[in-house]
């Protein structure tokens, strides 16, 4: 029996080394990334047009790497038509020097040089049957065309999606493989966003979660929120937190709220769920939201949480209220 358990384990531990990395990441349970075209009303869920994704590739890894884009299409059974499908959105991808460590790659808003770093490939959509709900692939790239940053200890590529006309709105999903006709992972490689901006599921059964990273230097955190439409609730689990409520935005605003980090809670990820209303349900729901620290600076959420998903312990707890 015992070896049965260990066996199916060990076959799940490893299948998920074996499964290539999308992006949203598994443990996220994300439908679609969306991005709308210009001339949206932002009360249909986006609050700039604009999304960005960096990848990391670990320097240990030297064979080429693709980028590839699940549905890149506006038009066809994926995605939001408003009216008519009309859109056309632009993918781009960097690499080279200031492709990451630009301060305007890493904010929150499309401004300034957040295009940074060298064009390697870019790519116009609308209406396309083609690659409506199928690839379309970005590369072969040798790993060095990223821009090497020495505290990840690889090679960082960005991609840009804007919307550049209409107004529906674009769902998508990223893969980073070792193949353009497999979904093939790299071991070690992850991608992080700053801001994210997503579909949710329409089932109200649907749990789906962001893991921003906590660094040693963060004592509090600002979450925001935009266009949550009061679809049930938003809580923080972490090793230390049982479940903190944030403060929901409903049609068309940003909202937000803060908590304390628990010492616990250094130098690991938090599990941000977002929990359906049972009923009635909230279909089509869109959502952006993004996570500060004191200093205003951005915390990474990461595909693949660091430190795998974070479970309470309850022990934590009990050894806090017993100093007191
Ligand atoms: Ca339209
Ligand atoms: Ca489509
Ligand atoms: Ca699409
Ligand atoms: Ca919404």
């Amino acid at each position: 029996m015992n070896r049965i358990i260990f066996t199916v384990v060990f076959l799940i531990v490893i299948s998920r080394h074996l499964f290539p990395q999308p992006v949203p990441g598994d443990d996220e349970n994300i439908p679609y990334l969306m991005t709308f075209g210009t001339k949206a009303q932002k009360s249909w869920g986006d609050d700039d047009f604009s999304q960005t994704f960096f990848f990391l590739i670990p320097e240990s890894f030297k064979n080429p790497v693709y980028f590839k884009i699940f549905d890149a299409d506006i038009g066809g059974t994926i995605d939001e038509m408003n009216g008519t499908f009309d859109t056309q959105m632009t993918y781009s991808l960097y690499g080279g020097k200031e492709a990451y460590s630009n301060i305007d790659a890493q904010g929150t808003d499309p401004v300034g040089k957040y295009k940074s770093g060298n064009l390697l490939a870019t790519k116009s959509f609308g209406v396309n049957p083609r690659y409506d709900n199928s690839w379309y692939v970005f590369g072969p790239f040798n790993p060095t065309e990223g821009e090497y940053v020495k505290r990840f200890g690889g090679y960082i590529f960005k991609i840009v999606c804007d919307g550049t006309s209409g107004d529906d709105g674009n769902m998508y999903r990223y893969f980073l493989s070792t193949s353009n006709t497999e979904n093939k992972a790299i071991e070690g490689a992850f991608a992080f966003a700053y801001e994210y901006s997503f579909r949710m599921h329409d089932n109200p059964k649907e749990v789906s979660h962001i893991y921003p990273y906590v660094d040693d230097r963060t004592i509090t955190v600002k979450q925001m929120n935009f266009d949550w439409d009061k679809d049930g609730f938003i809580r923080v689990v972490s090793v230390a937190r049982k479940g903190q409520m944030c403060a929901t935005s409903n049609e068309d605003e940003w909202v937000s709220s803060e908590f304390k980090i628990l010492d616990e809670e250094k130098n690991t990820s938090l599990d941000f769920q977002f929990i359906k209303r049972q009923s009635p349900a909230v279909k089509n729901n869109n959502v952006v939201i993004n996570v500060r620290n004191q200093y205003n600076e951005l915390l990474p959420f990461n595909t693949i949480p660091i430190g795998g998903v974070p479970k309470y312990k309850y022990g934590i707890e009990v050894k806090k209220v017993e100093k007191k």
